[in-house]
């Protein structure tokens, strides 16, 4: 029996089914209180799944080693079971139901024996907002039970809003042996259900965040007139005050974090980004013919190599106490370490597999390393994370890893031609997820590996949603990737990518000059403001540069990827790519 006030008869009955199948020892209802937190952090500490940071450095800071085959999302693994194979559509790997339901049972089957079931009520969204839902997450992995009180408003407050309701998302979820060979992500959008069996980690694991808020809510979004993206949300505050909200949808490990923590340099004075959220945006038409946007989440899982004082400081402030973090390296003191935070590489550094390590070898830690932080520790967080109706969007961006090609910034001529760019954007794969990393694939709205239904089914959604308001956001593409010769980078990015959002918010509100060219428009060379800013003429141009032959070529990409979606791409989009071609060529 729960330990808490609230008996809902059909979360009771699903808590009593799961537990009749998986065999735990104990049952544990979360609470989500402070004391609950400690004694598992405790617990933790004590069976080895966590390590004690340097706790007068950085209080209340523990270290998780995942297991070696266990560091990142498995999109091979993950399945879309829907009746019909082409409502998953061809982007997802597709299963049956019931076959899946039946295999697994029997992987889930007594898996729990001499482990503790914890019972995890949360909600996605702000306590009291109507478009915030809750979801209960059943799992045997305590380090899942830590991240999802830091990441979610989780336990009694979530038992409170769901009453006597049975409108929850189920997810079942199970460590199991952590073994790649019995790992399978599923999703039953039909039945609202979630079953993640052999992972512990990130996305593969934490079901409230791509299972739940992404593939599961997409598909309801989709039914009910909304939109679930994995998009940052910020609002960039000008000298006079005013605060223009933007989401941005860029693939995993491909900077929505950092953009979304931006902290101006000093050159840029009086220009401040508020942080609204860094992963998944859930957008509505609102009554004034805007949308408005929440964040789902209350916490950050988010990206550490790369992030240092130099590129995010918002960040390593916001981390520096009540963090988890995953698969980084520690140094000799205790402090969490991985390549290039410091300019010196300090002593006794120990790797993310937990060795000796010296420079010049593999990685000190693992390129997908994360932690785990709340939202509410950040400098820079917007006054709005609670409010029930979020905040109104002006623009939408889409952007990725692309070396060469797409330039820094360009506007879509409209709502359709955006959702084109969105569509048929591409991006280099990233460590964010198992597989090659740095291979060019499409990847449409940063939501191929996370929409939970036919993808071109996606593409009509996004057609149709922007008819629903009157005053749809702009919206734009941005590369902050692109790279000389020599493989450095052309764009100095992350702080200054501020100057890009100016010219946005600058556009957005009638202003910003712009040149109009094949593919949209593009900043004037002195419409951006570069004040302050070292980079060459030549740079400049490379990134401003629309390579006609070159975008010529990346249609014949783009055709075949359009065709590889089948009969369901909604004609809008050929309309858009002949559109697009013809303006190419003339
Ligand atoms: P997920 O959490 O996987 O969805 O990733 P994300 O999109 O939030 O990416 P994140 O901001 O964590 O960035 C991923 C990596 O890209 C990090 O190593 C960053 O340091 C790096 N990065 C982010 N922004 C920039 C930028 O403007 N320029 C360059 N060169 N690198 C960047
Ligand atoms: C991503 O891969 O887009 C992430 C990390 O945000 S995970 O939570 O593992 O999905
Ligand atoms: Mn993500």
């Amino acid at each position: 029996m729960p330990q808490v006030d609230i008996v809902n008869r059909h979360l009771v009955k699903f808590v009593e089914d799961t537990a009749k199948l998986t065999q735990p020892d104990t049952i544990y209802w979360c609470n989500g209180l402070e004391a609950e937190y400690r004694s598992l952090i405790e617990q933790m500490l004590d069976d080895g799944t966590l390590t004690e940071l340097n706790q007068a450095k950085f209080p209340n800071c523990y270290l998780h080693r995942s297991d070696p085959n266990d560091v990142a999302r498995t999109e091979h693994l993950t399945f879309v079971c829907t009746s019909s194979k082409d409502n998953a559509g061809c982007t997802n790997n597709w299963a049956d139901p019931d076959e899946t339901k039946n295999k697994m049972n029997s992987l889930f089957n007594s898996c729990m024996e001499g482990r503790t079931m914890y019972v995890v009520p949360y909600i996605m969204g702000p306590e009291s907002s109507p478009h915030s839902q809750v979801g209960v997450q059943i799992t045997d992995s305590p380090y899942v039970v830590v991240n999802l009180q830091i990441m979610t408003r989780m336990g009694r407050i979530a038992l409170n809003r769901l009453g006597n309701s049975d409108r929850f998302i189920r997810g079942v979820h199970s460590i199991g042996e952590l073994d790649p060979g019995r790992r399978f992500i599923c999703h039953f959008p039909e039945e609202n259900l979630i079953m993640s069996y052999g992972s512990g980690y990130g996305g593969n694991a934490l079901l409230s965040k791509k299972c739940h808020s992404l593939r599961l809510a997409s598909v309801m979004a989709r039914d009910e007139g909304w939109l679930a993206e994995h998009m940052l949300i910020l609002g960039l505050e000008s000298p006079d005050s005013d605060v223009t909200y933007m989401s941005g949808a860029f693939p995993s490990a491909s900077g929505k974090t950092n953009l979304a923590m931006l902290k101006p340099p000093k050159s840029q004075n009086g220009w401040t980004v508020w942080t609204m959220g860094d992963d998944i945006a859930w957008i509505y038409p609102g009554q004034d013919g805007r949308f408005w946007t929440i964040n789902p989440e209350a916490g950050f899982f988010a990206v550490a190599p790369g992030t240092t004082w130099k590129t995010n400081p918002n960040a390593l402030e916001t981390m520096m106490k009540n963090t988890v973090f995953t698969n980084v390296a520690v140094t000799g003191d205790g402090s969490p370490w991985w390549d290039g935070l410091t300019d010196e590489i300090p002593p006794g550094v120990i790797d993310w597999q937990g060795n000796p390590w010296s420079p010049g070898t593999a990685k000190a830690a693992h390129p997908n390393a994360r932690f785990t932080t709340s939202i509410r520790q950040i400098p820079s967080l917007s006054p709005h994370l609670d409010d029930p109706k979020g905040v109104p969007l002006s623009a939408i961006l889409f952007g990725g890893r692309r070396a060469s090609l797409t330039p820094l910034v360009f506007e879509a001529f409209d709502w359709v031609h955006g959702v084109f760019i969105g569509a048929t954007m591409a991006a280099e794969t990233t460590a964010a997820a198992v597989g090659t990393v740095g291979v060019v694939r499409r990847d449409p709205m940063a939501m191929r590996p996370f929409c939970g239904y036919n993808i071109a089914d996606y593409f009509k959604h996004w057609v149709k949603m922007g008819s629903k308001v009157s005053k749809p956001p702009r919206i734009f593409h941005v590369n902050w990737f692109r790279t000389n010769s020599k493989g450095e980078y052309l764009w100095p990015g992350f702080g200054e990518n501020v100057r890009v959002l100016k010219w946005i918010s600058e556009r957005v509100n009638g202003k910003g000059d712009a040149v109009k060219t094949p593919i949209g428009y593009v900043p004037k060379q002195d419409a951006l403001d570069l004040k302050g800013l070292k980079i060459s003429p030549e740079a400049l141009e490379d990134l401003l540069r629309v390579d006609s032959k070159g975008w010529l070529k990346e249609l014949e990409d783009i055709r075949v990827f359009l065709n590889s979606l089948g009969e369901r791409v909604p004609e809008e989009m050929w309309r858009e790519f002949s559109k697009l071609e013809s303006r190419l060529n003339s």
